[in-house]
């Protein structure tokens, strides 16, 4: 069942308790800037309800997680990378570096971005 997590940083993003520069929002999912940028452009999208990762997101919801990457391309659009190009990832898991365990998706644009990630 869909929840939020009071422990969670990204839980308490959502709910305004901890503060975030949010660029964009909809009903299900909220648009924040990543607080140490890896690009001009770099923004979290997040379900307004706890996932651990977007295949879970997937699979208890898939209207959400289209939602969350809808949201994604509002706000590339919103940047003005949308034309230039720009990079969605999701970290899942250790070897992926995903340091919060809630969903997101980085919206990363503004630069050339190489192949493959480091
Ligand atoms: P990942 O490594 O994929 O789990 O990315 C987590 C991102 O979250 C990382 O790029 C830094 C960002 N981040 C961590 N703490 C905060 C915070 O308190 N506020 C914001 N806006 N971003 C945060």
């Amino acid at each position: 069942m869909a929840s939020t997590d009071p422990t969670c940083l990204f839980c308490r993003i959502v709910a305004r308790e901890i503060p975030a520069d949010v660029v964009a929002e909809s009903e299900t999912a909220l648009a924040f800037r990543d607080l140490e940028p890896q690009a001009p452009t770099h923004v979290l999208v997040v379900p307004k309800v706890h996932h651990p990762n977007a295949v879970a997101t997937g699979a208890a919801d898939p209207a959400l997680l289209a939602g969350v990457v809808a949201l994604a391309g509002e706000v590339a659009a919103g940047e003005g990378v949308a034309d230039s190009g720009y990079r969605l990832v999701a970290n899942t898991g250790k070897d992926a570096q995903q340091s919060v365990d809630h969903f997101h998706l980085h919206v990363l644009g503004g630069r050339a971005f190489g192949w493959p990630p480091g």
